[in-house]
This record gives structure tokens, sequence and C-alpha cells, in this order.
């Protein structure tokens, strides 16, 4: 079997983009890949975090794994900071990447634009993304289109590796999602959605009630045209709806035009509204049941062990291959 690994940063409640970009592909590809799915929290830190909201945050990505159909009999799933590989691993790549590739990153530049602090780890995020997936001899990644760039870093990183020390690390695929890998936000649909926006109104989580579900639909903006119609170019507010009905209501985005033909926005999104709302009651049911059950932890448990014992592996790999530490049978 193929292995698969990615991850989510426990960064705030995950959005919409998040569910259609990222873990509705996880949950189908489970059945036919050994799967590790991470909670990277050692990412999450990259920029401020308040410590307790993080914790509370990491528990509540976990549950929202599980919720939405990561089974953890088939996925390994685990905590990023509760397997030391990681970090170590981390540290290794960062001395085989070069800083002016790591400048060249479009979410450091994003993320650090304006800001009078930057971290340093929020340009060595990527190396520490390259350990995570190459520690797992991971073949393919399922990601949004965002993390394209990173992910064809990992694959320099590790063919860089290759060469300088041994040929020891499995050159990662990427797998982006044929629609539905970049959902935009609702309030400037030409940026993407993300969870740490600080505009509550442009993304939608998955725990948010039916009303606030309803009230963010209802103002996301849109055209003055009144012609539901896909096309990202001239109408990216109404084509962007288009998707997300089309992915969680499993309607053609054909289907939705010619539905919507001759009718406004206000009805459209009111249907749309409904369709997501039904989509979502049965994850959230779930996931409150899940919280409050002393079986997240054990299920957390036993991924991280799971996860060190093949982590742990290609560390001690990599570190000889570079030569670090001493030799040990
Ligand atoms: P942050 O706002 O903290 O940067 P984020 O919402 O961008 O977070 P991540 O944790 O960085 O989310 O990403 C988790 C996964 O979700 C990644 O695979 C990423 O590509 C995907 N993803 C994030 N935003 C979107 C989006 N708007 N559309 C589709 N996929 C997305
Ligand atoms: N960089 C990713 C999160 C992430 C990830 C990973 C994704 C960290 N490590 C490994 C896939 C594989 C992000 O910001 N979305």
């Amino acid at each position: 079997m193929k292995t698969i690994f990615s991850g989510i940063q426990p960064s705030g409640t995950i959005t919409l983009g998040n569910y259609i970009g990222a873990l509705k592909q996880f949950v189908e590809l489970q059945n036919d890949y050994n799967c590790f799915f991470c909670i990277v929290d050692q990412h999450a830190i990259t920029v401020p975090q308040d410590p307790a909201i993080l914790r509370k945050n990491i528990r509540s990505l976990a549950a929202l794994y599980l919720a939405v159909g990561i089974d953890p009999d088939k996925a390994t799933l685990f905590i990023q900071s509760e397997v030391p590989a990681h970090a170590q691993a981390g540290w290794l790549m960062q001395c085989v990447a070069y800083i002016g590739e790591l400048e060249r990153m479009t979410q450091f530049k994003d993320k650090s634009a304006g800001k009078e602090a930057v971290s340093a780890s929020l340009l060595t995020y990527p190396p520490l993304m390259a350990a995570d997936i190459l520690l797992y001899n991971t073949d393919l990644v399922p990601v949004g289109e965002d993390q394209k760039q990173h992910l064809e870093l990992t694959r320099d990183l590790a063919e860089r590796f290759n060469k300088k020390y041994n040929d020891i690390l499995t050159i990662p695929e990427i797998s982006i999602p044929k629609v539905g890998a970049r959902i935009m936000s609702l309030q400037e649909p030409t940026k993407k959605m993300s969870k740490s926006d600080p505009n509550q109104k442009a993304s939608i989580t998955l725990l948010d009630d039916p009303k606030q579900m309803e009230k963010k639909i209802k103002s996301a903006v849109t055209d003055s045209e009144g012609i539901v119609k896909f096309d990202r170019e001239t109408k990216p507010g109404i084509s962007n709806l288009l998707s997300i009905y089309s992915i969680l209501g499993g309607k053609s985005i054909p289907e939705l035009e010619a539905m919507y033909h001759g009718k406004g926005y206000g009805d459209f999104k009111g249907e749309l509204a409904e369709v997501v709302v039904n989509f979502f009651k049965p994850i959230q049911e779930k996931y409150y049941n899940l919280l409050e059950s002393s079986e997240l932890d054990e299920i957390l448990d036993r991924g991280a062990e799971k996860a060190n014992a093949v982590a742990s592996k290609t560390l001690k790999k990599m570190e000889r291959a570079m030569g670090i530490g001493r030799k040990r049978k």
C-alpha cells in the first residue's frame, strides 16, 4: 500500500475551504492508502498564538478530523509535537535548504507582509513541512492549491538530500483536488478563504451554527448582474458560491446554472445556506460527542505511538547519512 501524509494547522476552527480542499480528500483516500494525518501544532506557532486557545484548537481539530469521517482504524491521526522526530528532522532539512528559496515562498511573503516582527520560524516553516512528509516515506500528499509551492520545495529538498548524502528519502507526489482546490473568501472573493482571517464574515467554519452560516452566505460579496453563472474572471463571488454548492449539494455547475436560470441571488443564496447547514449538521453532532469522550485521547495516544515508530527510523537513517552523533548498531 502506498503512503499518504497531510497536515492541518490548529490555528483556528477549520473552514469550508479546509474541508473541501483537504479533509474531503483525506476521507476518500483512507481506504486505499496507508494514511498519516497530522495536527501540525509546531507550524501553528510560527505566528502568534494564545496558548490556552491553541490547546483547545488542537483537541477540536482532532475531533473534527474524526467527525468528518477519518477512521482511526484505517488512518493514523496524531499531533506533530508529540512525535519529536518532526522537529529533529526539521532541523536537518533546514541545513539542506537555502535562505533564498525560502524567501521566495508566497506564504512567507503573505504572512510577513507589513509585519514589524516576523519570527525566524515563519521563514524556516517549509523545511519543517518537508520533514513532516519525508519522515513517513510518503508517496502522495493531498493538499489545497495554496500548498503547491511548498510541495515542490519539499521535492527539491529531498532530491538535494539524496544526492548530497544517501539515497534514502522518497520523493512525494502532490495531489490537488480537481474542483474546490481553492475556495475563496466570502468577503473578498479574489483571496483564499483562510481560518486565521480576522474578518469572521469571510469564512464559514465547520462549527458555525445554522444562523451564522445563513448570515455569512447571505452577506457574501457577489456582483450586481443578478445572473447565476460560473465565470471566475468576471464573477468570482458567484463562481465561488457555485463551487461550494456543487461540491456539498452533489449537483454539477451547469445543473445549478439551469436550476437558477431567471432567479435572483436571494433564492440561490437561501438554498445554498440550507445545503451547507444540512451538510454539516451530522458532523457537528458527532464532533460534540467526541469532544466529551476519552476515546479522543486514546486515539491520539495510539496515533503518536504509531507515527513515532515510523518517523524515528527515518530520522536515524538521515542522521547516519549526514554523519551526526555516534555510530550505533
Ligand atoms: P491559516 O489561515 O492559519 O494559514 P488555512 O486555513 O490556510 O490556515 P491550513 O491549515 O494552512 O489552513 O491548511 C490545511 C489544508 O487546507 C491544506 O491542505 C490547504 O491547502 C487547505 N486549504 C486551506 N485553505 C483552503 C482553501 N481556501 N481552499 C481549498 N483548500 C484550502
Ligand atoms: N503547510 C501546510 C500545513 C502542513 C502540511 C504539512 C500539509 C504542515 N505540514 C505536511 C501537508 C503535509 C499549510 O499551511 N496548509
